[in-house]
């Protein structure tokens, strides 16, 4: 019994309302293959979603070997129950025909396939030869957000002790490193201070450049179930797109791109002028206070407003309600992280919290927001730009304790410099110090900015590329190795969503053809390059995901991520846990900074920190004197306008971002027909004033130039703010209608030939949101509307008669409220 419910039409599927400080009720969600029925189904098998940073459990079903569906984890805390459209049908890219199943080399300017041990030969010999001439630093590693935590582990030790180079990080760079970075900056050390069940309790929900309906669509169950219960909240929308978010909002702010400074200054200071500081709090817990008003002092709404083209009196109207708030949750994300202004923008969120005294109670957090769904392992891991267990590079103390753990000398961990970030590793290899790049479970080729410098970077002849993936991506294309990975399903291994929470996921199928987890190709490299720790023995002595798990379990021990009382076992058919979970918290940890901002303690911090507006560290000795007791920092900053700015001959502002239907470059949702269909194609969302002004309208091809290239792509009319175009970043070439392509005649598909190489100076976070832009007739449409869902943000203009977005039969999911039959213990194997 239950709803048969077209989740393509009906993304959030039916309501569940519930009250405020209520428990989120219940609901199953099953999807199962045309043909398959619930008896058929031999085993489920735990997992959660690898397709954004929610982590919403799941189980996946399989039969003859093969995955013929998923169901939701009523048991787990992050979705009791619940799939989203991504989570429901993306499983079936694991089959698709056109996955790696043999290592390929380059032969003769061509990729032919070959066995593991000639690929490997070649990757050992070619680090052996490196080594030996140019040393460690002529060696990087680019990573993921989307591998498990046993693998960048094992990739952290053997770059950081076993080669000794500073140079790894991951595809974070472009998707959390803000986030991490303001947590720092404003409490000394990363760790997602909030959870999601502060959804249940707020009263004022405020999303800052976050489409959380369409990037963590089960949240977004959660927050409308609550719209519709007794006692709702207020939500607060700061988007310049008329997202789902935006359409449900008690007061939605539209700023111009890479504004957020300024609007977020101007709320501060609202609630400094009206009295609604907590100033028992801020005397308590934090210091910076006075700096923090001076800067705002000038900020008033009315001069934001001028900046943001946002009227006065909604700027504040929000101020009011977080001023008024009982208690309030702020969500940010990449309408924040991706500009230039970023981490100066997310501490400005973190200190609305502290000058209101609203953190680590039920209801009053944080989430400065993950995307990937592993981004949080790459950062604790250190497989971004930090050591191992959010350890300071600054501080012996930390580096001897690292050393400690992995029996090595302290000097072979670099920390002559801070761990070198992405874009400083695509500009070494530009420059040629840097020789050798191996990227795992990313594709560069269509997510950095400025593809042809990208494309041209990789296609070098001197540096040696090795690719470690799926598919034959836009960026396994340019490489000299091409490692076939096995993924999510195919392997076990643990991951951390953006609220802490530890989800084991366990292999379900058998990879295809020689694919192999990426832990395996880890230690296989490791065991051949011989990595020896200080006594001679091996420096990586784990051989399986439990293993590694055990290890990194040490390396976590004390720190804020710690995992020492978590287990394989104890994850296994139960919720998931939040981190830190250990003798003193055995069921995890609900929420960070309850009593205390206890790492921000100088000898404790994981930074000391950078100024906001230049990125220049702050020096130890500065760091003591401002904040000897280890309290959070009220950093300020001040409002500085976009690097490029529209006019002249690129009158629009360009943004990009994401739809909910695909993820990132599509190898997945591209390869999932349910999904593909919803959204075929690349689009361009313009306003009507815009449209009509231009002589445009819905469908007409036409052509997007920045300084960077072009792309090209058909009209979507919609309620975004006038003056800004938004292009979905998703569509790289591997499946784009012949002749578009980057080195076709006509201009390709892909944001990313239009977007500009440079970053937040603190966080070194790309900008993703924010270019200058003209626009061109191509072709008429001739009643051809665009590929662009119906359902989202891109929804047209009412004028408008588009077809809506649909699934039909083939997206009908069961939903099953008050699951009676709890799904999740022992039924999983
Ligand atoms: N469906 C789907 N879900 C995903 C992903 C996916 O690819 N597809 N990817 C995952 C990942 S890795 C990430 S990082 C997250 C990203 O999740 P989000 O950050 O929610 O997604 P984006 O679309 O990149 O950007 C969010 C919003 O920022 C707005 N924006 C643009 N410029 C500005 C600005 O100057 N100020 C403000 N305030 N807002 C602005 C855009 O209009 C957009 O609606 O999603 C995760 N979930
Ligand atoms: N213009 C623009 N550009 C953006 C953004 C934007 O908003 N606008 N957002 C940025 C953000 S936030 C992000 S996170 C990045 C995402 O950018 P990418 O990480 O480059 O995008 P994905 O398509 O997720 O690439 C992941 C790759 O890993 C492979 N893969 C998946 N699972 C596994 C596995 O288990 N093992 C291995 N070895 N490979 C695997 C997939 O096939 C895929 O090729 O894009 C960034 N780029
Ligand atoms: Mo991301």
């Amino acid at each position: 019994m239950g709803n048969w419910v077209d989740r393509i039409a009906e993304p959030w599927g039916g309501r569940t309302p519930y009250g405020r400080h209520q428990p989120w009720p219940a609901r199953l969600d099953t999807y199962l293959a045309e043909g398959v029925g619930p008896d058929d189904v031999e085993r489920w098998v735990q997992t959660a979603s690898i397709l954004h940073s929610d982590g919403d459990a799941m189980d996946i079903a399989v039969r003859d070997g093969a995955m013929v569906g998923v169901r939701g984890r009523v048991v787990d805390r992050v979705n009791r129950g619940r799939l989203g459209p991504k989570d429901a049908f993306g499983w079936q890219a694991n089959a698709s025909p056109d996955r790696l199943t043999r290592p390929l080399v380059r032969q003769g300017g061509r990729l032919v396939e070959t066995d593991w041990d000639t690929a490997m030969d070649l990757v050992v010999s070619r680090s052996r030869a490196l080594l030996q001439e140019r040393g460690p630093g002529s060696i990087g590693f680019y990573t993921s957000g989307q591998l498990f935590l046993e693998e960048y582990y094992t990739l952290a030790v053997l770059a950081r002790a076993g080669i000794g180079t500073n140079h790894l990080d991951g595809n974070t760079r472009l998707c959390t490193s803000t986030a991490a970075e303001a947590l720092k900056e404003s409490f000394g050390c990363d760790g997602q201070p909030g959870s999601y069940d502060d959804i249940d309790h707020a009263d004022v929900i405020a999303l800052f450049g976050h489409n959380i309906a369409e990037t963590q669509p089960v949240q977004w169950m959660r927050i409308l179930d609550r719209l519709d219960g007794s006692d709702p909240p207020c939500l607060i929308c700061v988007d310049p797109r008329p997202t789902q978010v935006a359409r449900r909002a008690a007061v939605h702010l539209a700023p111009r791109g890479g504004t957020n400074v300024a609007l977020l200054n101007a709320l501060l200071h609202e609630i400094i002028r009206t009295g609604r500081v907590d100033h028992e709090y801020v005397e308590a817990r934090t210091v910076g206070f006075e700096e923090l008003a001076k800067t705002v002092a000038p900020c008033t709404p009315e001069w934001a407003a001028d900046i943001c083209d946002v009227p006065a009196a909604k700027i504040r109207e929000a101020a009011e309600l977080l001023g008024t708030a009982d208690k309030f949750l702020s969500t940010a994300l990449q309408g924040v992280y991706q500009s230039h202004q970023a981490t100066a923008a997310a501490v400005q969120i973190n200190n609305l919290h502290l000058v209101r005294g609203m953190l680590g109670r039920p209801g009053a957090g944080v989430l400065q927001m993950n995307g990937q769904p592993t981004a949080q392992n790459t950062r604790e891991c250190g497989a971004n730009g930090d050591l191992p267990g959010f350890r300071n590079w600054e501080n012996e103390a930390h580096v001897a304790d690292l050393a400690k753990v992995w029996n090595v000398d302290p000097k072979s961990i670099p920390h002559y410099a801070p761990p070198t970030h992405a874009m400083q590793m695509f500009r070494y290899a530009e420059q040629g110090s840097l020789r050798m790049l191996w990227i795992s479970g990313t594709n560069p080729a269509v997510s950095l900015p400025e593809l042809s410098r990208i494309r041209s970077i990789l296609g070098q002849e001197r540096l040696f590329t090795v690719v470690q993936d799926l598919f034959l991506t836009e960026t396994a294309q340019l490489a000299d190795v091409v490692l076939p990975g096995a993924t999510w399903g195919e392997k076990t291994g643990t991951f951390t969503n953006a609220d802490r929470t530890v989800h084991l996921s366990d292999r379900a199928v058998e990879p295809p053809g020689e694919a192999k987890p990426d832990l395996d190709i880890f230690l296989d490299y490791a065991r051949r390059m011989d990595f020896r720790d200080k006594d001679g023995g091996p420096l990586v002595t784990w051989r399986d995901p439990e293993s590694a798990f055990e290890a990194w379990k040490r390396c976590s021990a004390g720190r804020p991520c710690d995992y020492t009382g978590l287990a394989y076992g104890k994850l296994r058919g139960a919720s998931g846990i939040q981190w830190p979970c250990n003798a003193q918290a055995p069921e995890g940890t609900d929420r960070l900074y309850g009593d205390g901002i206890a790492w921000a303690h100088p000898d404790a911090c994981e930074t000391y920190g950078k100024d906001l507006v230049t990125g220049a560290s702050v020096s130890v000795a500065e760091y003591r004197s401002l904040n000897p007791d280890g309290k959070a920092v009220l950093k300020a900053a001040e409002y500085l306008p976009p690097h490029e700015e529209p006019g002249g001959d690129h009158p629009f502002q360009l943004t990009t971002g994401r739809t909910l239907y695909h993820f990132h470059t599509r190898t997945k949702t591209g390869r999932t027909p349910q999904l593909n269909a919803a959204a075929p194609d690349v689009w361009v969302e313009i306003s009507a004033a815009d449209a009509a002004a231009e002589g445009l309208g819905e469908g007409d091809l036409v052509d997007v130039t920045t300084p960077r290239g072009s792309l090209r792509g058909r009209l979507r009319v919609t309620g975004i703010r006038p003056g800004l175009l938004f292009v979905p970043f998703h569509y790289g070439y591997w499946d784009a209608p012949s002749g578009c392509g980057p080195d076709a005649s006509t201009p390709g598909r892909a944001a990313n030939e239009t977007t500009i190489t440079d970053w937040d100076p603190v966080s070194k976070q790309p900008l993703f949101k924010t270019a200058a832009a003209a626009i061109a007739l191509v072709e008429r449409a001739d009643g051809r509307p665009s590929a662009a869902p119906t359902t989202t943000a891109s929804a047209p203009v009412p004028a408008l008669a588009v077809p809506a977005t649909e699934g039909g039969p083939a997206a009908h999911v069961l939903e099953v409220r008050e699951p009676d039959a709890d799904n999740s213990p022992g039924s999983a194997r």
